[in-house]
């Protein structure tokens, strides 16, 4: 029959590929043309040129519902959670298990600034300025076995500074994971602050993953735990509502979530009557990912 029931990547590449182009200056740094390229803060070859939201915007609008389940419940009640002692178990099929202190982990990475598009899947979205280090280079450090083909992620359970988790709103720890793949792409980030500052706490303090191709609630925070595993874990919203969340969640503008369109996204911050802006593909990030899901039917949500 004639008809093209799946959808790849190379039939939706064109417009993906030419504002992929202009909004990430990749590579530029690697060839030496940074000086070229005209202004640019960040300058790194992963980051966009685009306008970082202000801090305040990035610290006033959140979801972390461990404080709560509005928007600005996070920025009121995060000053409670204690980040200093932290350490974070990593466990599973890795060489050199153990509980690691964030001092240590940090002493094995390098810190870079990233700033990332962040599209949550409630179509909303923001450009952020992130540091952090790639998680690649903590996973190396702790010598990911070969029959590891996932990593699993948990957030801090302390009732007695996350008022949220008093109530089952969801099913804590708040989880999340990866294919290997994902989590080694030099994408994925682990950051531990914005705008050169310390994580805030309404941010994922003091670690959270940030996964720039996927939608927010993949980008779990706060972490205390890391696991690698030979089988899919768990995730609280796909677990949640599987129908509405899937695994992957990769941005995808031509796959509606049920109750809503996620062909565009409003920008935070740009006022009342702010027009939207169309969603990208990958969230513009297909250059970069799209090859990890060859084969997929991006036609269909996963
Ligand atoms: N532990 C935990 N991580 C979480 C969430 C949460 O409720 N708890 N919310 C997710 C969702 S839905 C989004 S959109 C982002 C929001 O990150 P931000 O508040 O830093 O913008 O965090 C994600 N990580
Ligand atoms: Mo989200």
């Amino acid at each position: 029959m004639g008809f093209k029931t799946d959808l790849k990547y190379a039939d939706i590449t064109p417009k993906a590929d030419y504002l992929n182009r202009r909004q990430l200056m990749v590579g530029l740094g690697g060839l030496g043309l940074g000086a070229i390229a005209g202004p640019s803060f960040g300058a790194g070859q992963y980051s966009t040129d685009e306008a970082p939201n202000t801090l305040k915007e990035i610290t006033a609008y959140n979801n972390f519902y461990e404080f709560g389940t509005g928007k600005e419940d996070p920025a009121r009640n995060a000053h409670t959670l204690t980040t200093d002692p932290w350490s974070v178990k990593i466990d599973g099929l890795v060489d050199n298990p153990g509980n690691y202190d964030l001092a240590d982990i940090l002493g094995g990475v390098d810190i870079e600034e990233r700033i990332y598009r962040f599209r949550c899947v409630e179509a909303w979205s923001m450009v952020i300025p992130w540091n952090g280090f790639q998680l690649s280079q903590l996973l190396n450090r702790v010598g990911v076995q070969s029959s590891a083909k996932y990593v699993y992620f948990e957030t801090l359970v302390r009732p007695e500074e996350m008022p949220g988790q008093k109530r089952a709103i969801l099913d804590w720890p708040y989880r999340e994971g990866l294919r290997l793949d994902e989590a080694m792409h030099p994408l994925t980030l682990m950051a531990t602050g914005i705008y050169g500052e310390d994580l805030p706490n309404q941010n994922g303090a003091p670690m959270r993953l940030v996964v720039p191709w996927k939608y927010g609630f993949k980008s779990i925070k706060s972490i205390v735990r890391i696991s690698l595993t030979d089988k899919q874990p768990e995730a609280t919203w796909n677990m949640q509502n599987p129908r509405e969340y899937g695994f992957y969640s990769n941005v995808n503008p031509r796959v509606s979530h049920p109750r809503w369109s996620q062909a565009t996204e409003r920008k935070i911050g740009g006022g009342l009557f702010s027009k939207k802006q169309d969603t990208l593909m990958f969230n513009g990030y297909g250059d970069e990912v799209a090859h990890l899901y060859d084969g997929m039917d991006l036609s269909k949500n996963f």
